[in-house]
């Protein structure tokens, strides 16, 4: 069979065998191990000079090559055009766009450069993989040399509706290099809808749908395939890091100073798409309307630092401060903390531990392209006493996970009535949700999501 190669803004730490990593990248890294194959991209440094070329590292079958980026490309590449402009679009929030042409530049120069280096690597019949909305224009790079490989994309995060999209300046160039790529994979039907819709409506493109193959799009001159792949977990794999963890010591810890206290938990990068401060709110709103669950419950967010050099980043980081300040303020008393926010990562496996001791998964994103943590969150539980899943609308997730209880994350009300219904939910009623949605994570694991994009690339 060909080989896979991988590109992504990032490049995976995976240490073999080991729990490190999550489930994208597992899941990834198992098929370059099956087909044989490399991954490519940013080593994660910023470098003072420009790097003399890849470095390879090659483990077993697999090769990683990474490269770093000097900090003009840095700024204008990553920090700028992807994660100040793109990133707030792509999650409907145009207010925090920031746009720079010339980091639009930048983005497309990096693109260009990293194709360059990749390009005398490849073999004629690789099959190229690209990750992410930092490499929208990476095939129209490769195709501009020359590659003539096969080139899949798939987009993590949600695609706009056409009158959001049309609030980024250069959006008609991001779409045609788009269509530069044989397949586009989005994560659920409604991005997959609102790509076709701008294709149709805004680029005069035209559209062969398909029931169970992918739509046949042609556009600015080019045809290509899209479908939409909702990525996965590996439940079992992590039931058993759970189960593991149990005894552990973070776990005692916070089985010990919850003193037989329910548990409200949430795991999110610190970012503004996750919807925190509304989630403080509510757990406020319910602790305020409901005095009974005071000092009966806590809530424990984990939110480890992200992209901390954009201004909105720092902006939400403050908020949060404030509000889980203003709020254990109000209502904490000498032996109960109602939030307990913490700013820091935690080992995979204590994670999955902790998931599996929480009463209620609480995650509430204002727009995720899946939300992996919902189906973390699912598959670590006790099927003997499981939790409850408290679901954002917005997330991907949501159209999979039907036993989770969907909020609409802008409703604190709304949101609080759910955390006590999930906090005073039957045993029986909870084995039931539990139960539909490990089944159905199964059935759609992380290997069918790679396996189905895989299948249609080659095709
Ligand atoms: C993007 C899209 C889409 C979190 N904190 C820690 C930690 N994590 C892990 C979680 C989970 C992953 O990071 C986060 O994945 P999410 O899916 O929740 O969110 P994004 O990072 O925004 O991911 C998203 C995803 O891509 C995949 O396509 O679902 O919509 O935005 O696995 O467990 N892991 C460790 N320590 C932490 O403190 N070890």
């Amino acid at each position: 069979m060909s080989r896979l190669i991988i590109v992504s803004n990032r490049v995976a730490p995976i240490s073999e065998g080991g729990p490190a990593a999550g489930g994208l990248a597992v899941g990834v890294y198992d098929a370059l191990k099956e087909t044989g194959g490399m991954w490519f991209g940013w080593s994660g440094d910023v470098v003072s000079a420009p790097p003399d070329g890849i470095t390879l590292e090659e483990r077993g079958p697999v090769t990683f090559a990474t490269i770093g980026l000097v900090r003009r490309d840095y700024d204008q590449y990553y920090r700028g055009f992807s994660n100040a402009t793109l990133w707030p679009a792509f999650h409907y929030r145009p207010d925090l766009i920031q746009f720079d042409r010339h980091e639009f530049d930048g983005y497309c120069r990096v693109n260009r450069w990293l194709g360059q280096q990749l390009a005398p690597l490849l073999k004629p019949d690789d099959v190229i993989w690209v990750h992410d909305y930092h490499l929208i224009p990476f095939a129209q790079a490769l195709r501009e040399i020359g590659v003539t490989n096969r080139i899949g994309f798939f987009l993590h995060i949600p695609f706009p509706a056409s009158q959001i999209l049309l609030s980024v300046p250069r959006h008609r160039e991001l779409v045609e290099a788009l269509c530069s790529f044989d397949l586009l994979g989005f994560q659920t039907a409604p991005d997959l809808r609102a790509f076709c819709d701008y294709i149709e409506c805004e680029a005069n493109g035209s559209i062969v749908r398909h029931a169970s193959k992918p739509c046949e799009i042609s556009a600015f001159g080019k045809t290509l395939k899209a479908a939409a792949y909702p990525i996965g977990v590996y439940p079992d794999e992590i039931a058993a890091l759970a189960k593991d963890g149990e005894s552990g010591r973070d776990v005692r810890t916070v089985k010990a100073t919850l003193h037989q206290r329910k548990l409200v938990m949430s795991v999110d990068r610190l970012d503004y798409s996750k919807g925190l401060v509304e989630r403080f709110r509510a757990f406020e709103r319910l602790i305020e309307h409901q005095p009974q669950q005071r000092n009966n419950v806590s809530f424990l967010q984990i939110a480890p630092p992200t992209r901390s050099d954009v201004d909105a980043y720092r902006d939400i980081r403050l908020q949060l401060e404030a509000e889980s300040g203003r709020i254990n303020g109000r209502y904490a008393e000498l032996d109960w903390t109602p939030i307990r926010y913490i700013h820091r990562q935690y080992e995979r496996p204590v994670l999955a531990a902790l998931f599996r001791e929480s009463h209620v998964g609480f995650v509430t994103p204002l727009r995720d392209g899946m939300n992996l943590v919902a189906k973390e969150y699912v598959s670590a539980q006790d099927p003997a006493d499981p939790g409850v899943l408290v679901l954002s609308q917005f997330a991907g997730a949501a159209r999979e996970l039907n036993g989770a209880l969907i909020v609409n994350p802008l409703d604190i009300d709304g949101m609080a009535d759910a955390l006590a219904t999930a906090l005073a939910m039957p045993l029986a009623d909870r084995q039931a949700r539990y139960r539909e949605m490990f089944d159905s994570l199964r059935e759609n694991n992380v290997s069918v999501w790679r396996d189905n994009f895989m299948r249609d690339l080659r095709d």
